[in-house]
């Protein structure tokens, strides 16, 4: 799943593509080079992110859809606001991925398939001091509460995901990424997104014996190395800047597991 981010100010790629044009654009490269879904969103959720009023993530998000659905491009809309989520399915979304885990009866309403994020608090307070009994049980049994939910609302398609980042610090994350298995165990097909997150910054900057942590946009060797972890782990889906990128090194993993004859 390639990110296409229409905001001002998303951590990794905010500014970017805030004309339409060049969204559509970007989501054609990406999804060339591999992603079998774009997901859209018009509503930055990095930590202590203003929230944006619904009219103003409408005008993002939905040209954007409309151009890629009418293209044949398999759309997820990235948003915790019905009305954009009923908008963007209108407008030919398949799927609503949806971080406040919230909106499964739109989905069920529209016939979309629904992600059910995990996160704890909201994107302007998250990070403050999160706390968990045991963080991999109290995600897993949040998301399939979330999830048994949205399927007894009648939703098919229905996918989970630990919210790397959202509410969690660095070791809670770790906890999550290093024991995917258990959410894989539920039996829904389970999304991460570690893709140029805060966690991969810190990291490097350990590896680089006490140096300053990489922005964003250099945080290429993490991403993947957590991608490609996922996936062995038995992530069916992962959501990620860095298409190409991805692609080519779960491919060499995957020859790796399954040499050719
Ligand atoms: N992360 C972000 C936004 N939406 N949705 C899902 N399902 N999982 C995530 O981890 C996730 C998300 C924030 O990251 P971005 O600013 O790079 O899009």
């Amino acid at each position: 799943m390639g990110i296409v981010n229409v905001t001002p100010d998303s951590f990794s790629d905010g500014g970017r593509f805030l004309d339409h044009g060049a969204a559509v654009d970007h989501a054609h490269r990406i999804v060339a080079r591999g992603a079998d879904w774009v997901d859209v969103g018009g509503e930055s959720t990095r930590p202590r992110a203003a929230p944006v009023p619904a009219d103003e993530e409408l005008r993002r998000v939905i040209p954007v859809v409309r151009a890629l659905a009418a293209d044949g491009v398999a759309v997820s809309i990235d948003t915790r606001k019905a009305e954009v989520a009923r908008a963007a399915v209108d407008a030919g979304a398949r799927m609503i991925n949806d971080v406040s885990a919230t909106l499964a009866d739109v989905a069920a309403a529209t016939g979309a398939g629904f992600v059910a994020m995990h996160m704890l608090g909201d994107p302007r307070t998250m990070q403050e001091h999160p706390h968990y009994d045991d963080v991999v049980a109290d995600v897993r049994d949040y998301l399939v509460d979330r999830a048994d939910a949205a399927r007894a609302a009648g939703v098919a398609e229905v996918w989970i995901d630990p919210g790397i980042g959202f509410g969690k610090t660095l070791e809670h994350n770790l906890d999550l990424v290093a024991n995917l298995d258990v959410l894989v165990a539920t039996g829904y097909p389970v999304l991460v997104g570690t893709s140029r997150k805060a966690m991969l910054g810190t990291l490097a900057a350990r590896s680089d014996a006490g140096g300053q942590p990489p922005p964003p946009s250099d945080r290429l060797e993490g991403s993947l190395a957590t991608a490609v972890w996922s996936a062995c782990r038995g992530a069916a889906m992962l959501r990620v800047h860095d298409v190409e990128a991805t692609a080519r090194a779960l491919a060499a993993v995957e020859a790796v597991a399954a040499p050719a004859a």
